[in-house]
């Protein structure tokens, strides 16, 4: 096991980190920008250093500076948490390169799954279902309306260095494909000085279901039943569920059975997770695979009864998984994420101190979170500042809940996104379970 490990992040997550190095026995050593002296990851660690100012492009988006860090500090594995450098094949590349176990998959894996096309093109290989589209990039205006007079109006039109929505565009007949073509086009190219674009059938109001899954280093693989992330605002994630609503056993075994047969297809290692669009056939195709641990991992960990940071970090050292069959405890489990923007504004971001603070607390609820009274949320960074997690014996159950932990969640100085939580709950279409990615388009906060 390792002895030592570096946490190359901030905010909640190295903070997660941290609490399981330190249950497993494993010396913690934090990087902080100045603007996170004062942060508890920074505080609670065995060793802290200063990796720059607080611009994330020359502190926790800086290579050389973390594995100066790593190095005088004798740290034998980086756990990257998510975010900042989590996906960047290069930082695995130059872990190995330093002897540094990089916790998470290889250079190689990150780069493969970070290419849609070429993950595409994997997954079609391993037929893994992926939605009807190219064959790989689009040159030309002329080919593309080719393409998708074959596949048929509505299309859409993808970043292959894409994600999270940049770079993509709906297109809903022929007269509007060139001025969706260069406008994506542009979008990619300053986005990711990649323009390459490619094509797809345009699958209309789907859900967001992704499987997390585990691989490791001995060829074992499991998935660990799914999340519904469908509840998003411009590609921002605000809630995840465990189990779907809209998952029945028999889709579960499809997409889990699908979500192995895609890590196994790369040899993957580590934890991951596989994304779905199912449409209302309940018809399922991959999305994307994400290589890193993700925000709401939590609420998997709690229908699994399973710390997945424990088994990221065990799977890196190169310990087996124990068995290839895990199953959810008869429970429900929802995230909501509490992030310092002002929802009656457009969810703009609010950055500031935090006067007074009363977190939730009591049977079934998990707050995961690195605020506290008298902190200041600094504007450089993502604006999330706690997770909301609560478990109950069911979807009703863990909303009533839910409703009662965010009635009790208290932070003054800044606004948060509490009272849009607050409206969601009580939504007649979110309890009723039926929605898509599209629900908070025609939502009123
Ligand atoms: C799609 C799609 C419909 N059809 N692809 C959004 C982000 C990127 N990862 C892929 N996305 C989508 N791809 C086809 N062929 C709809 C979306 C989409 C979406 C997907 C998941 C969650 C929320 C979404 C919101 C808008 C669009």
């Amino acid at each position: 096991m390792f002895e030592k490990i570096l946490i190359a992040n901030r905010g909640e997550i190295a903070l997660r980190v941290l609490r399981t190095c330190k249950e497993m026995g494993i010396k913690t050593v934090a990087v902080y920008s100045t603007a996170d002296r004062e942060s508890l990851h920074v505080r609670f660690a065995d060793e802290a250093v200063c990796i720059g100012p607080p611009a994330s492009r020359d502190s926790y988006l800086s290579i050389p500076a973390i594995m100066a860090a790593a190095e005088i500090t004798n740290a034998d594995a980086i756990h990257p948490g998510y975010g900042f450098l989590a996906e960047n094949a290069e930082f695995a590349d130059v872990c190995a390169e330093y002897n540094v176990k990089f916790i998470g998959p290889t250079a190689e894996m990150i780069q493969k799954m970070g290419d849609k096309i070429t993950a595409k093109q994997s997954m079609k290989d391993a037929k893994v279902p992926v939605i009807p589209g190219s064959d790989g990039l689009i040159h030309n205006i002329e080919e593309g309306k080719k393409v998708a007079l074959e596949i048929g109006y509505p299309i859409i039109l993808k970043a292959t260095a894409g994600g999270g929505g940049k770079g993509m565009r709906i297109v809903w007949e022929e007269k509007a494909f060139a001025q969706n073509w260069d406008s994506a086009r542009q979008e990619a190219k300053a986005s990711f000085s990649n323009d390459g674009i490619y094509i797809e059938k345009f699958i209309e109001e789907p859900r967001h279901i992704e499987i997390q899954i585990m691989a490791d280093q001995h060829g074992n693989v499991a998935h660990l039943s799914e999340r519904d992330c469908s509840i998003q605002r411009r590609h921002q994630k605000l809630v995840e569920e465990s189990p779907s609503p809209f998952v029945d056993d028999k889709l579960r075994k499809k997409l889990g059975d699908a979500a192995i047969k895609a890590a196994q297809a790369i040899n993957y290692e580590s934890v991951g997770t596989v994304e779905f669009l199912v449409d209302k056939y309940k018809e399922f195709y991959f999305m994307e695979m994400n290589t890193r641990i993700q925000v709401e991992h939590t609420v998997t960990e709690e229908v699994m009864n399973l710390d997945l940071i424990k088994a990221q970090i065990e799977i890196a050292a190169g310990l087996p998984i124990s068995g290839d069959s895990f199953y959810p405890e008869n429970a429900h489990a929802i995230e909501c994420r509490i992030n310092a923007e002002d929802v009656f504004n457009d969810f703009r971001p609010c950055p500031g101190r935090i006067s007074e603070l009363h977190t939730a607390k009591g049977y079934g609820v998990r707050v995961d979170t690195h605020i506290f009274a008298g902190y200041s949320v600094p504007p450089y960074y993502d604006s999330m500042l706690a997770k909301v997690i609560v478990k109950g014996a069911n979807r009703e159950e863990a909303i009533a809940k839910m409703q009662r932990a965010l009635d009790e969640f208290i932070v003054s100085g800044i606004k948060t996104t509490i009272p849009f939580h607050q409206k969601l709950m009580k939504d007649e279409g979110f309890r009723s379970g039926d929605f898509n990615t599209s629900f908070l388009e025609n939502f009123e906060i």
